[in-house]
């Protein structure tokens, strides 16, 4: 402010300007001074496989190391001699355990500059492909439209199951052909979002003769993410197409598209519970017959606010099942229908489900003058449930609302 000041010298003002300046440069050098991973390649892989996996991104410097939760052995690889900027890549030989679970991995780089933004690696149970278009350079795709997969005509073949790797550049359909078994129900399923990509994918399933069989853009518990579950009476050949909703263009555009024959459950309840505390976790709805119970290990550092939730032998990524730090109950049954309504102790987390329509759920608070408290409902922000919760409070004299 000061430096338009009058009484303020005319060197010492261009002297305060030119520190100014130097400090602006120096932060903007420290900012970018750290790496900075861009690319994962592959993003994903089937448990049990080796391959090498390699990193791209800015200042991957040599003595670089790899930060990851992988079960996996890892080693580093020489970078290719004839690169233009050696620290722009890291290859690494990955050794994946047999008993991976399905589920996400997150990958940094630490360098003595220190550490990268997270990107998150995809472990699956199908045997994987990689798109062939997505291996063209995209300015001469038109060239080799033979190798493009824009259409019924050039769909790439694949046998099942499958996990395939590819990427949606603007306008781009991705067109698959499969053969089916008379009878057969197989799930088509496009990992994308959940796994990092900027891509809104879409996923339609069609006949052997072109014409629709099912479509998905979002579906329930999966984000914007995509899935169909399909049964075919008769055998013969299907396509799958995989677009982006917007034909947008982003970045991270990649997709893992899984094709098989796998149970899988739309909701999960409760939504979270106390770290370090017990409880049965129900896996529900989906394709499944019944609901599934589980136990997931809580006992975790205080670092992880997620722990993975999976249904035993799925296909698909686990639910986020959030860890907090509060004690933890599981709704009353019915709390407030025709009968007395239960009070909440104070500094407690309730789990509790709609799950009729116009169903409302009542709680009773004790509370004194002067005291101020805080509600809060997690719901559809936590990726897991579809409820867009209202919340009011009352007070019971009155039975007028106060917030
Ligand atoms: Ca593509
Ligand atoms: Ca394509
Ligand atoms: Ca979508
Ligand atoms: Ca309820």
């Amino acid at each position: 402010m000061f430096l338009f000041s009058p009484r303020v010298p005319r060197g010492h003002a261009l002297n305060l300007l030119f520190t100014l300046v130097l400090l602006c440069l120096r932060i903007i050098q420290v900012q970018a001074a750290g790496p900075v991973l861009k690319v994962l390649e592959p993003r994903g892989a089937q448990k049990g496989q080796v391959f090498t996996l390699i990193l791209r991104g800015d200042g991957l410097t040599p003595g670089a190391e790899i930060n990851t939760t992988l079960p996996a052995a890892l080693s580093r690889l020489a970078p290719p001699g004839d690169l233009a900027t050696p620290e722009s890549e890291l290859p690494f030989l990955v050794q994946l355990k047999e008993d991976v679970p399905v589920g996400l991995y997150p990958i940094r780089i630490r360098t003595d500059e220190g550490l990268s933004n997270v990107l998150l690696f995809s472990v699956g149970n199908f045997p994987e492909v990689v798109e062939t278009e997505s291996l063209l350079p995209p300015v001469v795709k038109k060239e080799f439209e033979k190798d493009s997969n824009d259409t019924l005509a050039t769909a790439q073949r694949v046998t099942l199951p499958v996990t395939i790797n590819g990427t949606l550049v603007g306008p781009d359909q991705d067109y698959y052909r499969l053969t089916v078994k008379a009878g057969e129900r197989l799930v088509f399923e496009v990992e994308a979002r959940r796994a990092g990509s900027a891509i809104d994918p879409v996923v339609r399933v069609l006949d052997g003769s072109g014409r629709e069989l099912a479509s998905n853009n979002d579906a329930p518990g999966l984000g914007v993410d995509a899935r169909v579950e399909v049964s075919f009476p008769k055998a013969g050949d299907c396509y799958v197409v995989a677009h982006d909703a917007k034909y947008s263009n982003q970045e991270q555009n990649f997709y893992r598209l899984k094709i098989g024959s796998y149970t899988y459950a739309d909701g999960i309840f409760p939504l979270g519970w106390q770290r370090g505390g017990t409880v049965e976790v129900s896996l529900f709805g989906g394709n499944l017959k019944a609901p599934v119970k589980v136990k997931p290990n809580l006992a975790l550092p205080a670092s992880q606010n997620y722990v993975p939730v999976s249904l035993p032998g799925g296909a698909s990524l686990p639910f986020q099942f959030a860890l907090g730090d509060l004690p933890e109950i599981l709704e009353p049954a019915e709390p407030g229908q025709g009968q007395a309504i239960y009070t909440l102790p104070p500094a407690t987390v309730v789990n509790g489900r709609i799950s009729r329509p116009g169903e409302m759920d009542k709680y009773r608070l004790n509370v004194s003058p002067g005291q101020h408290w805080t509600f809060e409902v997690e719901a559809a922000a936590l990726g897991t449930s579809r409820l867009d919760a209202f919340l009011s409070l009352y007070d019971p004299k009155t039975n007028k609302p106060l917030a």
